[in-house]
């Protein structure tokens, strides 16, 4: 019995460590309690979308390096703008991966949401003439976009903001035809996991709600960081 336990370790190992080692992309746990960004987003949704669907994409993506020995070297951050040399999996789910691993810092509980710094306002401004106009085309990229997407806030290749749209797990990072390239600092996704056990079909009354947990200190964070 003992060693047949032993050669079940034995085995187990020989199993186990090869798939240990390819996993190179890991899920990071939520920066706040699930239930932190109620009553806007609510605990079992935020659950689920990151224990399950988030979780799903980095499980998917790890899957592919076996097909991809090259992925194994890349940042998540590098293989999106690599993103055309690989198949359909890891574009969803490499896409995926990088989008919600995004979109959980761009959120954040009461108290730690900050507001737009100068800099942010000012090219907010200069790009869209004020923060309630930038809102509305925001809210017109959410809610136009048909299925399944996302909406963007982004630093264009010339340092100006623009919103814009993407389908599926695509976001403006990817190296693409049709999608308006630059950096994302600003994300939403309009996913109908993302809002359907509160909302339902509710789509305009979440994207609205939405804006209230906006990490406003992330955006600052990561703007200066692209015009730096
Ligand atoms: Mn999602």
């Amino acid at each position: 019995m003992k060693r047949a336990m032993l050669s079940l370790a034995a085995a187990l190992t020989a199993v186990c460590l090869p798939a240990l080692a390819a996993a190179q992309f890991s899920l990071a746990p939520l920066p706040y309690a699930a239930v932190a960004l109620e009553p806007h987003i609510d605990r079992m949704t935020m659950e689920i979308h990151h224990g399950r669907h988030h979780a799903a994409y980095v499980n998917n993506l790890n899957a592919q390096v076996k097909n991809f020995p090259g992925l194994a070297g890349l940042s998540l951050e590098d293989l999106q703008g690599r993103i055309s040399t690989f198949n359909a999996a890891v574009r969803n789910n490499g896409g995926g991966h990088y989008n919600h691993d995004l979109f959980w810092k761009l959120m954040a509980p009461e108290g730690q949401r900050g507001k737009p710094s100068a800099a942010v306002a000012a090219a907010i401004n200069a790009a869209f003439g004020s923060l309630d106009e930038m809102r509305k085309r925001f809210d017109a990229a959410a809610l136009g976009r048909f299925g399944s997407g996302w909406a963007w806030v982004i630093v264009t290749p010339d340092k100006k903001l623009a919103v814009t749209s993407t389908p599926n797990q695509d976001n403006p990072l990817m190296d693409l035809p049709d999608i308006q390239r630059g950096t994302p600092i600003l994300a939403l996704d309009v996913w109908e996991h993302a809002y359907y056990l509160k909302y339902q079909n509710k789509r305009a009354e979440y994207v609205t709600n939405w804006w209230n947990v906006v990490n406003w200190n992330e955006v600052n964070k990561r703007f200066d960081a692209v015009v730096k």
